[in-house]
Order: C-alpha cells, then structure tokens, then sequence
C-alpha cells in the first residue's frame, strides 16, 4: 500500500484504469466465511474492501473488521451509514455527506459526532460526495437516509451535485443506486458525470455481472463496487472476472 489509502486507490486507477472495490457487509458475513471472502477477494484482484452497511444489526464490528485485517494486505475501507459504524482496526473511511439528499443529519449532523473519534482512531478519512441515484424500487439507503434519490433520468442533477462535491474540495463522488438495485446506475448518467468533473468516480448499487461493470468503466467509473452479486454468487472465478473486466484497458 502507498502511504495514504487514497494514494493507493489514485494508483489503482492510474495504473490498471479503474479500480474494483468490494463491499462486505457484516451483517451478511461474519466469522469464517467473512474472512474467506476477504482472502478470496485480495487473491482474484480486489483492490480494496469496503466495509459496511446503511442499516447494520452487528453489535461488534470491531471485531470483524480486525479479523479480517489480520488476513489481507488490501486497505479497509470503512463505507457507514451511521455513526455507530467505526472501527479502529480498518485503514480509511469513506467520509460520506450525502449531498443528493436534503436531510441535515446526513449532510453534516453525523459527520460532526464522527470526526473525533475518527481522529482519535487515526483513520484516513477519504471525503466522498455521496450521490444516490433512483432505481425500480426504495433502497435501504433512500429509506434509512429519509432522502430522496436523483431520478436516474436526470443526469444533469447528478452532474450539478458532483461538481458541487468538487468545489467543496471533496476526493471523490460515489454514484450509488443503493445494495441491491435494479437497475444500476444507467451508463449516460456515469458519462456526463465523467465529462464535466475531474474527481474520481465511484459507481456501486446493482452491478450484478462482470459485463455491466465494464460497462460502467467504459462509461467514465474510476472505481466499481459490488456487494450483493457477491453474496448470492461468490466464487473466485466470478470475483476475477470481474478484477479483469473492470482493469481492462481501453484498446
Ligand atoms: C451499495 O454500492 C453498494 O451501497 C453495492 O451495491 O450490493 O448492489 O452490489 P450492491
């Protein structure tokens, strides 16, 4: 790892063209197969994991999160959806404020109550404009956010809102349409994202196959999440064909 987190992604990107981050949720994994998971995903060319939820029932994430350390050299990423979801055992946090949103809590109010504890843990924080985008159906992060999420017709709200995480001085823009969506954030709402900011993108929510995530790299995503598609199907051949798919070079 480079000497900051976000170095390390910077270099991802730079070097194999986007990178591939994958969400594990404690809830969904835990002991054993959380940490066979993790293992799995550093050896088929995860670049990260990202750790977390927006509604989490695990009491102890610290001791997931440890248990998981002691076993890859990849960053952890912590990506909550409360305050709650701290751990001094990962490597960075994803220092959400979810920008798309109207919602005072989620915009400031919970960042204000993390920021000590996150400097009292020494955490990296990565700021991140947090941007949901709709899908067919509510998410579990529109419903525990109380916000509203950007029509996934109206790319030129979403390009307003990544600019706006720009000019705060934010590192990057998460495009999410939420665990589990259908359907993923559309191609023509990545592109003129990627057009018109110079930050990196990060698109998650919904990406169910290896070809729909080169898709989203193809469209302008710097990095690509998945979760869900991991949970119902994993395999290390799935999880490197997605490393490969998404590392692909244009050519
Ligand atoms: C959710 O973007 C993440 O916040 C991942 O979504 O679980 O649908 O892959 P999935």
């Amino acid at each position: 790892m480079l000497n900051t987190v976000l170095n390390h992604l910077l270099h991802v990107r730079s070097e194999k063209g986007a990178g591939y981050l994958a969400l594990l949720e404690p809830d969904k994994l835990s002991g054993a197969p959380l940490i066979d998971m993790a293992v799995c995903c550093e050896a088929n060319g995860v670049d990260a994991l990202l750790i977390g939820s927006s509604l989490m029932l695990t009491v102890d994430l610290d001791e997931a999160v440890s248990q998981v350390k002691a076993h890859v050299d990849i960053p952890i990423i912590l990506f909550p959806g409360a305050l709650h979801h701290i751990s001094r055992h990962a490597d960075a946090i994803l220092f959400l404020s979810l920008i798309s949103g109207r919602n005072p809590q989620y915009l400031i109010g919970e960042q204000v109550h993390a920021a000590p504890i996150i400097q009292a843990y020494d955490l990296e924080p990565i700021a991140t404009g947090y941007i949901l985008i709709g899908s067919d159906s509510i998410t579990s992060a529109e419903f525990m956010s109380n916000t509203r999420p950007i029509p996934r017709d109206k790319s030129t709200i979403a390009v307003a809102h990544a600019l706006a995480a720009e000019y705060l001085g934010m590192h990057m823009v998460y495009l999410d349409a939420g665990s589990g969506a259908r359907p993923s954030v559309p191609e023509t709402m990545v592109e003129f994202v990627s057009d018109n900011v110079s930050i990196p993108i990060i698109v998650g929510g919904g990406i169910r196959s290896p070809q729909i995530a080169r898709e989203k790299v193809q469209a302008g995503a710097d990095f690509v999440v998945t979760g869900t598609i991991l949970e119902e199907q994993a395999s290390p051949a799935l999880i490197r064909e997605f490393a490969d798919a998404i590392h692909k070079k244009p050519g």
